[in-house]
């Protein structure tokens, strides 16, 4: 089979979707600003920085689970799939699951950052020239389009990715999926854990402030892109576990009482004001099980790590009612 890229870009309305996103998420109550904007290029690249911390355990384990679990996933899924990978990145763990399926049909990742999805496309029909890589540059939570007939369609979404979407945009996520995968389609999710409260905080609040460099990034972005005047010394970033909800919060924190300009309106800050950039939702067993089900799926099998900081799970299309 001859190797191909195809890059498909549904983003062009990025820019002002960004600016309107922007306005009204600093014009609101509570202040926020949707996390799918901290990956603009240098976003992208600070999150691949994070992966590497050593606070940072996420990343390191759920690779770990997944070396060790590629055949097994490989032997369940069965020949000839197409993968499908939703918010791909590096598209570094995906390079287990194309090595461990038999007879790959094709490789769709899908991601909202062109620079990212074009350098990780170049690289995989490098890596894997005959491969079949489509690349779909868009927000995988609207719609995406149609992927080609395969024997079946291997979802992938794995770095807790999902831990950014409140409990509702979940359910809508995963009712996306399964609709897009198909009624014997497969979903491989990887979920972080609940845990010791401190190694949580740990996480996202590393000694290096990589994670401090990636929230405020959304700052230099918005000064850039917005012609926004945000001083980057005026704010902090902020992060912490709420053992209520069960997540990590982050936010920017204005240090100061001050007035900042974003694509031509003022939006004053006082000492202690923050905007909300991100939640990280943290599981346990039956948060992930009801989660499955609310989707359409069921657990066929959960994986994790000897300490259980992190589970993979593979998750297999249920019948529509
Ligand atoms: C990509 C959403 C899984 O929540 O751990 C890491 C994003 N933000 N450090 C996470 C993130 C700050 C990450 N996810």
């Amino acid at each position: 089979m001859n190797g191909s890229v195809l890059t498909l870009d549904f983003a062009e309305t990025a820019d002002r979707e960004f600016r309107s996103a922007v306005l009204a998420g600093l014009s609101g109550t509570p202040r926020a600003i949707p996390a799918k904007f901290l990956y603009d290029a240098r976003g992208s690249a600070l999150f691949d920085e994070i992966c590497e911390l050593p606070e940072y355990y996420l990343t390191r384990t759920e690779t770990k689970i997944l070396q060790q679990r590629a055949g097994e996933i490989g032997r369940r899924a069965g020949p000839g799939c197409a993968l499908v990978e939703f918010g791909s990145g590096s598209s570094v763990k995906s390079r287990l699951l194309i090595e461990a399926l038999p007879e790959l049909a094709l490789y769709a990742p899908i991601d909202i950052s062109r620079e990212h999805l074009d350098a990780t496309a170049a690289r995989l029909r490098r890596d894997y020239p005959a491969l079949r890589v489509e690349a779909v540059c868009v927000d995988f939570m609207g719609p995406v389009p149609p992927i080609d007939n395969a024997a079946r369609r291997l979802g992938f979404f794995p770095g807790s990715t999902i831990g950014n979407l409140e409990a509702a945009e979940a359910t809508a996520f995963l009712q996306n999926a399964r609709q897009l995968l198909g009624d014997d389609g497969v979903l491989v999710l990887g979920v972080d854990l609940k845990k010791d409260p401190q190694r949580l905080h740990d996480a996202y609040n590393d000694s290096a402030g990589v994670t401090a460099a990636f929230t405020l990034n959304l700052l230099r972005r918005m000064n850039r892109e917005l012609h926004a005047t945000f001083d980057l010394a005026g704010f902090a970033h902020e992060a912490f576990y709420n053992p209520v909800e069960g997540r990590i919060e982050i936010y920017f924190r204005s240090l100061r009482d001050q007035s900042v300009m974003v694509a031509g309106r003022r939006f004053d800050f006082a000492e202690g004001d923050r905007v909300h950039t991100e939640y990280s939702y943290k599981y346990d067993a039956a948060g992930i099980d009801a989660l499955a089900r609310s989707g359409g799926f069921r657990i066929a099998e959960t994986w994790t790590d000897p300490a259980r900081l992190f589970a993979v799970v593979y998750l297999e299309a249920t019948p529509l009612k």
